[in-house]
């Protein structure tokens, strides 16, 4: 990998048309400079570099064989499309990745016409790319559509759903799945089963037996020796695959890292005439560096780093996260109850169901990359008499509302939904920021949402969770690290609609849900400078909301701001009801909804996109005395 800058071919490549022109070795010697050049970019802004090194190889097959832009490329999840975004004309900005007013660490169609479609939730791709397929077909375009799927989003219903449509439709379609037998966390389920299956039972297939597969998809008559590759391709020789059987042409399996044999694969595939392909492309997570190599996640998501060790640079934390919390207070419940259990969706350590599994293996389920299913799959446990914890981010939940509706919260079920990495979420942006769940949970009937203040709070509230058993329950709290304060080493149930004053005061009242507490204290000593005295509230529940609370603060100061990590739709919405519908709005009352902007934030650091989405404490000071009418204070508290 030691390349002289002079002859280095990245330097000369500033579009993937570049590629067009390359011999094999020249290739050969891209895929190591891009490598390379990924492994240097990562160390010092830190991100997703498992998945993209073990797509180089694909990476430069792809751009060497297709013609992108006009080719759709579509990557899955998006998060191993560093390589890609180096190749398309973004290698000056490469080290500005997940920055503020950087790259985004995903695809983004706003970033790149070589980015036709955006993307960071996984299991999309297929979806999206036969949608371009036919929508290329209507307008009598050729273009290609490639959709790139990982083995691990291979698991999600998405894929399936696609795959059904697709494999019955005709368009030209090629799916690569980019088999690399990991998830972020080891890969679950049959269909993962499965595939080593298919690995095993087949050695690698190279261009002359792809070659023959696809013979009679070549523009040529059909003659014998294309009719005996029907056979062949069709499973009469080799066994058929799933996929063939759901109407794809199944091609594999190719080894990911040759691109001797990948290349001419690819064009074979491009140049036939019609029908869905599916190619299965073998791959290494973290290939060709080996601190990512042998690590157990194949450094999935990492820190700045350095490339000589692969050392990665860790602040040393100051408080436990959130989610470890969460996972301590799940297994003090458990514990207890043997009725207790955790599901995740693929997600075991960025839940730290990871430490429930240790302890309680029997209890614990990851079900790939599933949310639906893993909410059903909770109904299920729940109306069987289990207790079940549904441990998920808010912004993954998304994609099983109709399960929360439906399955969950019509029954009355008692599932318990964990919802991490609720509000902003800094370099991740606004694909994985956690904006919508109070909006989406608290509207539903039955339903009883909480937010967690601090460590202690969190702790009760999963106890709470476990005593609710007969409506589904929801506790919220953010990513990263806690406030540091004392926690119980098992919670105690918090009374349901109640909320607690931590400080009375007599002009403004600040009513927190959720982790911007100690942002109100901080707001509330400074407005003090300003002799103005705070009460300070944390509501800890959206659903029932605590009227008597909320009442006593109105009745008895000229300000009430609300503050919350989530966006507008949510607890205040839910607060603005309730005094809308008393009459307790048309005397007066000053009240100051703080909630994200309705706009997608982009990533940045977590602190300066709370300050943006003026969530801050200067910015709750500025509101209270703007709402006073003291503009010139609230302009200069903002300085
Ligand atoms: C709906 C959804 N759930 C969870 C995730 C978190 N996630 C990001 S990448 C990933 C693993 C994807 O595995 P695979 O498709 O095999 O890609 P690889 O990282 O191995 O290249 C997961 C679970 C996500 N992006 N989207």
């Amino acid at each position: 990998m030691n390349i002289p800058n002079t002859t280095r071919l990245l330097d000369r490549i500033d579009t993937p048309s570049g590629l067009h022109d390359l011999s094999r070795d020249e290739l050969r010697q891209l895929a190591d400079e891009l490598r390379k050049e990924t492994i240097d970019a990562v160390s010092v802004t830190g991100g997703h570099l498992g998945a993209g090194l073990g797509v180089v190889e694909l990476t430069v097959a792809l751009h060497a064989v297709f013609n992108t832009p006009s080719d759709k490329l579509i990557w899955d999840v998006g998060h191993q499309a560093y390589p890609h975004k180096i190749l398309t004309g973004r290698r000056d900005r490469i080290r500005t990745l997940r920055q503020g007013g950087g790259l985004s660490g995903f695809t983004k169609r706003a970033e790149s016409e070589y980015d036709p479609f955006g993307a960071a939730h996984s299991s999309t791709s297929i979806s999206a790319g036969l949608g371009f397929a036919v929508a290329r077909d209507l307008k009598g375009e050729d273009n290609n559509v490639v959709a790139v799927i990982g083995d691990g989003a291979m698991s999600a219903g998405m894929a399936y759903e696609a795959m059904n449509n697709a494999g019955a439709r005709k368009e030209r379609l090629i799916v690569i799945l980019n088999d690399n037998d990991m998830s972020i966390a080891p890969p679950v389920g049959a269909m993962s089963a499965y595939l080593a299956k298919l690995i095993s039972s087949r050695s690698y297939r190279g261009f002359r037996r792809i070659g023959k597969q696809l013979a009679h998809l070549l523009p040529r008559p059909m003659e014998e020796t294309a009719r005996k590759a029907e056979h062949f391709a069709r499973g009469i020789v080799t066994g058929g695959t799933l996929f063939e059987e759901m109407g794809f042409y199944y091609v594999g399996p190719v080894d990911g890292h040759n691109l001797d044999h990948l290349i001419p694969v690819l064009e074979n595939v491009r140049d036939a005439q019609n029908g869905p392909i599916l190619v299965h492309v073998v791959t290494k997570k973290g290939k060709g560096y080996a601190p990512a190599e042998e690590s157990a996640d194949k450094y999935h998501g990492v820190n700045k780093f350095n490339v000589l060790t692969g050392e990665q640079k860790k602040t040393p934390a100051k408080a436990p996260s959130y989610t470890k919390v969460f996972a301590e207070a799940l297994i003090a419940e458990a514990e207890a109850d043997s009725r207790v259990c955790a599901i995740t969706a693929a997600m075991p350590s960025g839940t730290g169901l990871d430490l429930f599994a240790k302890r309680f293996p029997g209890r614990c389920f990851d079900v790939g990359i599933a949310e639906q299913h893993a909410v059903t799959f909770a109904a299920g446990l729940a109306a069987d008499g289990m207790k079940p914890f549904a441990a998920i981010y808010s912004t993954f939940l998304q994609r099983a509302y109709d399960q929360v509706v439906h399955d969950v919260a019509i029954q009355s079920l008692p599932v318990r939904f964990g919802i991490d990495r609720a509000g902003l979420v800094g370099a991740d942006g606004p694909t994985h920021a956690g904006s919508f769940d109070v909006g989406y949970l608290a509207s539903l009937p039955g339903f009883v949402v909480m937010a967690a203040s601090d460590e202690a709070e969190l702790t009760h509230m999963v106890a709470t969770c476990a005593a609710i058993d007969d409506h589904p329950s929801s506790v919220r709290y953010p990513r990263g690290e806690g406030t540091g304060v004392e926690r119980p080493a098992r919670g105690t149930p918090l009374e349901i609609g109640k909320g607690r004053i931590l400080r009375e005061g007599n002009s403004i009242a600040i009513l927190s849900f959720g982790a911007r507490l100690p942002e109100c204290l901080i707001a509330a000593d400074k407005l003090s400078g300003y002799g103005l005295s705070a009460t300070i509230a944390d509501a800890r529940f959206a659903k029932p909301l605590d009227t008597d609370l909320i009442r006593r603060l109105v009745q008895n100061h000229e300000v009430l701001i609300t503050i919350e990590e989530g966006a507008i739709g949510g607890f205040a919405s839910h607060v603005l009801q309730f005094l809308a519908l008393e009459g307790l709005l048309d005397k007066g009352l000053k009240i100051r909804p703080l909630t994200l902007p309705d706009r997608f934030q982009d990533q940045d650091t977590p602190e300066r996109m709370y300050e943006a989405a003026g969530l801050d404490a200067k910015s709750i000071v500025a509101r209270a005395l703007s709402a006073l009418g003291r503009e010139k204070d609230a302009h200069a508290a903002l300085a």
